[in-house]
């Protein structure tokens, strides 16, 4: 096995004696550059000792939810949270030294570090990483029991969302999910007012401030260049929604849906209204169907939960990436337990930072989990690729780059790569575009505005401008404003629906997944040149490309370690992060969109 090069030789104690030593004691002396880098290289084997515990306790309260593994993990995450804050608080000694660009990164990464960072005291980091854990706990157990006893979780109640078209019946599980959401609201509420006070006591105005400072940028900017990609996408995401919704008129009524105002929100055959391909049936061209549907293709082949897995991995081994390692189909959860409660929501885990990588997910046959697959893999895919650059490297470009490398992959998922792998007898013909277009914009537009606003509305409510009392009007204005959908029944503020969707209580920012659905398509596009394709970008598939593989290769194994333009750069030649891959790919349906929506009003 190769050695670490990055793991200093110092001991343990010596260690825990640099990390510990009081400020005042170390102030008495000016800081020079040596002790910065000392500094550092200690940091960073502390982080990491601690990193690898948390990970391992979260692995098993995520997989095993019980009031014990919930206290184990958010011992484990109080740890985390107190070194880090400990280590950014002693790093601001450094500050104003003339240092190397790369111990500067450093320096920076660590006072960036957490996600969620605690106020500099003991009981209130073990109370903040309580909740924290808490919070994702109840989120995991969540289930919606009948008067006559029957209880149903977030599986089976999107199966209805996913498959009834009867409205009535949509609409009691949409509303049953949401029951969930309340009991967690005094808790978020408080972890709002320690994550705060962490963020400013390590600098930053509030916690959605310290997010927004992640991305080699100054923040304002960062907030900025997000209106301008929105600005690049939002007039395709207003054709689909204009079509997407007439059709749905026809099938509802407009008594259910109202043709010039915003859309139910159960009616999308998603919980969150965030994909919509679920409801291709119902809004697809008429005389230019897909010419298959991937669910019927994986349950007539009879595919099971690890076959799917084996599908993803050989995509990547096709592409030169190493296979996965035996623990991880050991190790790795991939069906619903079904004696315990477990976090069913997917995640990909890279446990020691070296070769225990593992993905959880409740897997069902389905397209959305076929991709969902994909995307887990990426992630592991990326872990693997930066795991042996110094621990405050071991991380995407940005966030955004973690989520789109298993998207892009999914994206050549296509007719000709399901015809390769023998799950479809031949290709549609190109006829058939519209329809494969339109079912993929369900997805990846449709998108778009849920990515970019639940971190709107936490960005509001960390800074003040959204109080408690105001969480829930908040959510539906941005959900409104961004996505035109509406809320199908009267909401009020006792309800707390943005706390239904994963993220909230689990504390993942989710700017990186429309930053993701932006970059997705512009990797895709970069490889498809790498491969030497030339045609339709939806018709790409870089299944067997060892070109493209290798190019995808060089930017995952940079890492952290450069900002994230220069690992752009490295794959794509743009710097910027830009729409106009996403709208090259659709420029055909966008004509198609505009030709339907003559003569409706569009908007809402
Ligand atoms: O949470 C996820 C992944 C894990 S990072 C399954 N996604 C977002 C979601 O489910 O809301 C992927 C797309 C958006
Ligand atoms: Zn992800």
């Amino acid at each position: 096995m190769k050695t670490k090069t990055y793991l200093p030789s110092t001991s343990l104690l010596l260690t825990a004696l640099l990390i510990c030593a009081p400020l005042a004691a170390q102030d008495k002396a000016a800081p020079t550059p040596e002790e910065a880098a000392e500094f550092i290289e200690q940091a960073e084997a502390a982080l990491l000792r601690s990193w690898i515990e948390r990970e391992r306790a979260g692995w098993v309260q995520a997989n095993f939810i019980t009031e014990d593994t919930e206290l184990m993990a958010a011992t484990a995450a109080q740890r985390t949270i107190e070194l880090s804050v400990d280590l950014a608080g002693k790093a601001t000694r450094f500050d104003g030294l003339d240092l190397s660009s790369d111990l500067e990164r450093k320096l920076a990464k660590l006072k960036l570090a957490l996600v969620l960072p605690a106020p500099r005291n003991a009981e209130e980091t073990a109370e903040l990483a309580r909740i924290a854990a808490a919070m994702e706990g109840a989120y995991g157990r969540g289930e919606h029991c009948a008067e006559d006893g029957e209880c149903r979780d977030i599986g089976d109640l999107s199966r209805v969302l996913t498959s009834s078209r009867d409205a009535a019946e949509q609409l009691e599980a949409w509303r049953a999910w949401r029951t969930i959401a309340p009991p967690i609201q005094p808790d978020f509420e408080r972890y709002v007012e320690l994550g705060n006070k962490g963020a400013q006591e390590l600098g930053f105005a509030d916690l959605g401030s310290m997010w927004r400072s992640k991305y080699d940028m100054d923040p304002d900017d960062f907030a900025a260049e997000l209106d301008r990609l929105w600005g690049q996408v939002r007039p395709l995401y207003e054709a689909l929604h204009c079509h997407v919704r007439a059709r749905l008129a026809e099938t509802y009524g407009t008594d259910v849906v109202d043709s010039k105002g915003p859309i139910p929100a159960h009616l999308l055959g998603n919980m969150w209204a965030q994909t919509w391909s679920n409801v291709y049936d119902l809004v697809g061209p008429v005389d230019s169907d897909a010419g298959y549907d991937l669910t019927e293709l994986l349950e007539t082949e009879g595919v099971d939960e690890r076959e799917m897995v084996r599908y993803g991995e050989r995509f990547f081994t096709s592409l030169g990436f190493e296979p996965m390692p035996e623990t991880f189909w050991q190790r790795s959860l991939f069906v619903q337990p079904t004696d315990h409660d477990a976090v069913c929501h997917a995640s990909a885990w890279d446990i020691d930072w070296r070769d225990d990588l593992r993905i959880k997910m409740c897997i069902e046959i389905t397209a959305e989990d076929f991709n969902t697959i994909h995307h887990e893999l990426g992630h592991n895919i990326y872990q693997r690729a930066y795991k042996d650059l110094p621990p405050l490297y071991t991380d995407s470009a940005n966030d955004g780059f973690h989520e789109a490398v298993g998207d892009t992959i999914a994206l050549s998922v296509t007719p000709g790569y399901l015809v390769a792998l023998g799950l479809l007898d031949s290709q549609p013909p190109a006829s058939a575009d519209l329809g494969l277009l339109l079912r993929m914009a369900l997805d990846k537009v449709a998108f778009l505005p849920f990515g970019l606003l639940v971190d709107q509305w936490r960005w509001q409510v960390f800074s003040g401008e959204v109080t408690p009392a105001d969480y829930n009007t908040a959510w539906w204005r941005l959900r409104n404003q961004y996505q035109g959908i509406a809320a199908p029944v009267e909401r009020t503020a006792a309800d707390f629906d943005p706390g239904a969707k994963y993220h909230v209580p689990a504390n993942v920012p989710y700017t990186r997944y429309f930053l993701a659905h932006i970059l997705q398509f512009q990797f895709h596009r970069s490889l498809c040149d790498a491969a030497g394709y030339e045609g339709p970008l939806n018709r790409c598939s870089i299944y067997r490309s060892e070109e493209a593989g290798k190019r995808l290769q060089e930017m995952l194994e940079m890492g952290a370690s450069r900002p994230w333009p220069d690992a752009l750069e490295a794959l794509t030649g743009q710097r910027q992060m830009d729409a106009t891959a996403i709208l090259d790919y659709f420029a055909p349906l966008a004509a198609w969109l505009d030709e339907q929506n003559e003569g409706r009003t569009c908007g809402w």
